[in-house]
């Protein structure tokens, strides 16, 4: 059942060259929720994968930024706030975008894309792409120390984290009227506060007016961000080996920012942000600070203390990773981003832990399986009980069962489904509607 639901949701909301995260409440394209759907769909059609992060890279801006959303123009302006009205931009390809941008996690789907099914000429499209991804935010983003800020708790994929309340109590609310779309969808106990969005409203309206140039009052150094930039150098030396360039720059660059991060970001537990406008660490409890773990190049002693960490703070030992610790100040099993459990966090500190501690990492698959299997797959989960909040049919979960499928089996899930052949002749069925769009594609 649970694989037939993934393909179910993934199919559902292909919209012919990318996927939406969820049909009602995010109807366009956002940036590292197609990094995400694209390593899914690696499993089940990779000739989709390719399309999705190409369609992605197709919005792409001189500068080298990839905009965090990407507008569907076949949407109404009405359907999603803030849209292309609001950002007021459009890429050199003619699409309206945002103008922010996301976790670089793209290299690394791009190369999960090729290894489950190497095709040298989609490598070789999207390589110079990625390369000046990474090299927008080095020339725009980054600090002395070598870190790079993020200008929007948007960019931090973690929107309302708790965070981040401390830095956005600086920023001046703009008096401006609008009217938010997502309470349409999902109850507000669930989604940020009215108080968050005018924030969020006033930091994008003043990088708007910078012609998305100038920091503003929101400036942090966040370690997931930055760890999605290392993981990313990675990758590319991975795919520059591939295409017989040199891997050893982007190799250099990777343990440059792993140094980074450890000596200005590590507190001695958790890796924490900083703001960047005062140097100082902001003291907070979120999974971002574990994440540090997917660095192959991280101090053993320093990931010991992480698990340590993950075992205290974040009870990994019972399935589910919250967004931010229980036992911290601002933690909310409901709301968002300030506590539930999201299936992409938990992957990717899956992905730091099959190496280190294999037998952790198979019971943090587990429970991501289990609350898939019994909540269905929705946006977020409450970390103790499963329970699914936020949207239904949510596309990076959906594809992120996928990918731990196909790794990690689901002996232990209750109620899977057995019949696994009948649901692979789905993946057949998802392939066909792949590939007639595929061509579609601009390079
Ligand atoms: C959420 O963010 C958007 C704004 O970008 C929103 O709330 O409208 C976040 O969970 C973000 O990480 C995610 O990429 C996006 C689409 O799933 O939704």
């Amino acid at each position: 059942m649970i694989l037939r639901e993934a393909v179910r949701v993934l199919v559902n909301n292909w919209d012919g060259g990318h996927t939406v995260p969820s049909r009602r409440l995010y109807p366009h394209q956002w940036s590292w929720d197609s990094a995400f759907i694209a390593i899914g769909n690696a499993r089940l059609s990779p000739r989709r994968a390719r399309t999705e992060l190409l369609s992605l890279f197709g919005a792409q801006w001189h500068d080298g930024r990839v905009p965090h959303i990407v507008f569907n123009p076949q949407v109404p302006e009405a359907a999603y706030f803030p849209g292309p009205a609001f950002w007021g931009v459009r890429a050199p390809s003619g699409s309206a975008t945002s103008g922010i941008v996301q976790p670089p996690v793209h290299a690394l789907a791009a190369w999960k894309t090729y290894e489950a099914d190497p095709d040298l000429g989609f490598l070789h499209r999207l390589y110079p792409r990625l390369v000046a991804q990474q090299e927008f935010l080095r020339a725009h983003r980054r600090g002395r120390d070598g870190l790079i800020s993020i200008v929007h708790p948007w960019e931090s994929g973690m929107d309302n984290s708790p965070a981040w309340d401390e830095p956005l109590r600086h920023v001046e609310t703009a008096n401006v009227g609008f009217v938010r779309k997502d309470l349409d969808a999902i109850c507000a106990d669930e989604r940020p506060t009215d108080d968050d969005y005018e924030r969020y409203i006033a930091l994008a309206l003043a990088y708007r007016e910078s012609g998305y140039l100038d920091a503003g009052d929101f400036q942090i150094e966040d370690p997931l961000f930055n760890v999605a930039y290392a993981v990313a150098e990675h990758a590319l030396a991975r795919i520059a080996h591939e295409l017989g360039l040199d891997p050893e720059p982007h190799e250099r660059e990777a343990a440059a920012m792993t140094a980074a991060l450890t000596h200005q970001l590590f507190d001695g537990a958790l890796f924490q942000p900083r703001d960047a406008r005062t140097g100082r660490l902001i003291r907070s409890a979120s999974v971002a600070g574990l994440t540090p773990l997917l660095l192959p190049g991280l101090p053993g002693k320093v990931a010991d203390t992480l698990i340590d960490t993950a075992l205290d703070l974040f009870s990994l030992k019972d399935g589910l990773l919250p967004s931010y610790s229980p036992a911290a100040a601002g933690f909310d099993a409901a709301r968002y981003w300030r506590g539930p459990s999201w299936i992409n966090l938990d992957w990717l500190v899956w992905q730091g832990l099959k190496d280190r501690r294999p037998e952790l990492a198979t019971g943090l698959a587990d429970g991501m399986l289990c609350a898939a299997a019994h909540a269905g797959l929705r946006e977020y989960f409450d970390p103790a009980t499963g329970r699914g909040h936020g949207s239904r049919d949510f596309s990076w979960s959906a594809a992120l069962v996928l990918d731990l499928v196909a790794e990690h089996g689901m002996k232990s899930v209750p109620a899977a489904g057995r019949d696994i052949g009948q649901e692979l002749r789905c993946f057949g069925e998802a392939d066909h509607v792949a590939d007639r769009v595929a061509d579609q594609v601009p390079a």
